[in-house]
């Protein structure tokens, strides 16, 4: 039976490290939202679904497995990451990774902050001066700080083409891919001033692009090219 991935149709979004880690497992899934709203559909449907779901989800991305609803990105990675060798094995391992996703999390975070700072209930136009001050100091302090700690990992493990890690990608790997693809998009002129810094980060993010389904993916309409509805979004204005 496929898993059913239940997230907003017209965004990357969260959903996204969720779409990643099945496309690159190779798991039969339906991105349920993207389909007509006569087959449910759609983000009233979404909304009418998540508003019966149980356990009741705060929020999506909620993953549908088996007869499993699963909630909050990281718990749906984890999950997918031991049920899918997303992860390692033994225990110390998977809470490594569990970590890895948490803080790629934090991240995330502070990046919608950047043109959301007073509320995700009001327009960006309507807290454009708050962003303008939020957005430079993600670019100079935290994102920096961020992508200097995964370097740091990175170049801990070695030159062996292995992940944050060790040898083998996980869930954290294909998340910070998506991360470093997105803030490309959302703050170009800040990820090139970074890019001596961050060499190791800038090949992962190369290497996973290239991963087999990873790539076919990427190429196929599946693949919602970013946008400015979702949480990299490129605002020239805040990466001045
Ligand atoms: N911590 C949750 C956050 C989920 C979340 O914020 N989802 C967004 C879309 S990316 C949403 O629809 N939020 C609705 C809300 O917060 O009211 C996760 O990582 O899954």
């Amino acid at each position: 039976m496929a898993y059913e991935l239940h997230y907003w149709p017209s965004i990357q979004g969260r959903g996204e490290f969720v779409r990643l880690a099945l496309e690159d497992a190779g798991v039969d899934y339906v991105d349920v939202a993207r389909l007509p709203s006569d087959q449910g559909g759609g983000e009233a449907n979404l909304a009418s679904w998540l508003s019966y779901a149980t356990p009741p989800p705060f929020a999506p991305p909620v993953l549908k497995a088996h007869d499993k609803i699963i909630a909050q990105t990281a718990v749906i990675l984890a999950w997918l990451g031991r049920h899918h060798d997303l992860a390692p094995v033994e225990e110390e391992g998977r809470m490594w990774v569990d970590q890895l996703q948490l803080t790629i999390a934090d991240l995330v975070a502070e990046v919608h902050d950047t043109h959301h700072p007073i509320s995700a209930g009001q327009y960006y136009e309507d807290q454009k001066a708050p962003a303008l001050a939020r957005a430079q100091a993600f670019r100079q302090e935290r994102m920096p700080k961020y992508l200097r700690y995964f370097e740091r990992i990175l170049a801990g493990n070695g030159a062996g083409g292995g992940g944050l890690a060790g040898a083998a990608i996980t869930y954290a790997d294909l998340s910070l891919f998506q991360v470093v693809r997105g803030l490309q998009y959302a703050f170009p002129n800040a990820m090139a001033a970074m890019a001596p810094d961050i060499g190791a980060v800038l090949t992962l993010a190369d290497q996973v692009e290239r991963r087999g389904r990873v790539a076919a993916y990427l190429k196929s309409p599946r693949r919602i090219p970013f946008n400015e509805e979702g949480i990299f979004r490129h605002y020239p204005e805040l990466d001045e």
